[in-house]
C-alpha cells in the first residue's frame, strides 16, 4: 500500500510523541503538580482569563519537558522526503527530526502571540520559556502561547493545507491519536472519503478504527520505522 503510493499523508496525535517523554494531553494533567487542573480548562481562553498565571505555568512547563525531550523513531520515520506531515501537537519534534512540509493544526509551542491578536508573535527558548503572564509589547494585551485552545478557530492556512494533504493523499496513516478533537479529527473522514487508504497506528483502538484499512495495535516508535 506505502510503496505504491507517490502521496502519503501521515495525520499524528500525542501519542506520536509519547516514546520522547512528551506526556500527551490527558497525561499532561496526571503528571503530578497538574492533578489538580482540567487540561480542557487550562488550554481554553476561559481558563487563561480565570487564572492566567496557572496557564503560563502549565506551559512552561510543557516546554520545557519538550526542550529536554528527543525525537524517537517514529519523528523520524516521518521526517523522511515524501511524506506530509499534518499534526495536531504542539511540540518541535518532527522538525528536529528532519520533516519538511509539516501542517500544525494546532499551532506551536515554540512562540507566543498577542491574545489581542495585533499580530506581534515571538519566539520562546523552550528550555527558558516565560512563567509568568506579560503584556504584549505592541499593544499591552496579554501575550499567550501560539497554540489553539478549546474554543478557538484552526488558523486558516494550516486548516486549509491540512484539508488539502488528506484530500490528495493516496495513503493516510495515523499515527498516535484518539481521533476524538474535531474539526482536526474529521480530516481522517476526509482522506477515506477521498479513496485514501487509511492506516492506523496506535497502542489502543480509537475512535477511527472503523475507518481503519488496516490497524496496527502497539508502539509508533516500534511500528513507523518497519512501516516507513
Ligand atoms: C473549535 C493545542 C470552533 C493546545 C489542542 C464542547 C465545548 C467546547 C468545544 C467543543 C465541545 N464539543 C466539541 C467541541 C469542539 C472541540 C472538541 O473537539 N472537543 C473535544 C474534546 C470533544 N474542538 C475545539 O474547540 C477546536 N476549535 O471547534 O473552534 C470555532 C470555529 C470557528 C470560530 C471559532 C471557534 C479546537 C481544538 C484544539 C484544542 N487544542 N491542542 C495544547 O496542546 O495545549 S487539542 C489537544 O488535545 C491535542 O492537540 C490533541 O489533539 C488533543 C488530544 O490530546 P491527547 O489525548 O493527549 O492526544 P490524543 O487524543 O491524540 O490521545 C493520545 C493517543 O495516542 C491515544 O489514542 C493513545 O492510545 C495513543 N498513544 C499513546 N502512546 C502511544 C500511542 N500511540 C502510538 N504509540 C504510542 N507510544
Ligand atoms: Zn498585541
Amino acid at each position: 500500500m506505502i510503496t505504491g503510493a507517490r502521496r502519503i499523508c501521515a495525520f499524528s496525535g500525542a501519542g506520536l510523541s509519547a516514546e520522547s517523554g512528551v506526556p500527551t494531553f490527558r497525561d499532561a494533567a496526571t503528571g503530578g503538580l497538574w492533578t489538580k487542573h482540567d487540561p480542557m480548562r487550562l488550554a481554553s481562553p476561559e481558563g487563561f482569563a480565570e487564572d492566567a498565571a496557572t496557564v503560563i505555568g502549565w506551559y512552561a512547563w510543557r516546554r520545557q519537558r519538550v526542550a529536554a525531550a528527543q525525537p524517537n523513531p517514529a519523528h523520524h520515520a516521518l521526517g523522511r522526503p515524501g511524506v506530509v506531515n499534518v499534526t495536531q501537537n504542539v511540540d518541535d519534534l518532527l522538525l528536529r527530526a528532519g520533516a519538511s512540509d509539516i501542517v500544525q493544526l494546532h499551532g506551536t509551542l515554540t512562540h507566543d502571540r498577542c491574545h489581542a491578536a495585533c499580530g506581534h508573535r515571538e519566539r520562546i527558548d523552550l528550555s527558558a520559556p516565560p512563567d509568568a503572564p506579560r503584556p504584549c509589547p505592541a499593544c499591552g494585551a496579554p501575550m499567550r502561547p501560539d497554540v489553539v485552545w478549546f474554543g478557538e478557530a484552526l488558523p486558516a492556512d494550516a486548516w486549509t493545507r491540512g484539508q488539502a494533504a488528506c484530500a490528495t493523499c493516496e495513503v493516510l496513516i495515523v499515527v498516535g491519536t484518539a481521533a476524538e478533537v474535531y474539526p482536526a479529527a474529521g480530516l481522517i473522514d476526509v482522506a477515506k472519503s477521498s479513496g485514501a487508504t487509511v492506516i492506523i497506528i496506535n497502542t489502543n483502538p480509537s475512535a477511527a478504527s472503523a475507518l481503519a484499512d488496516v490497524e496496527l495495535i502497539g508502539k509508533a516508535g516500534e511500528i513507523l520505522p518497519k512501516v516507513l
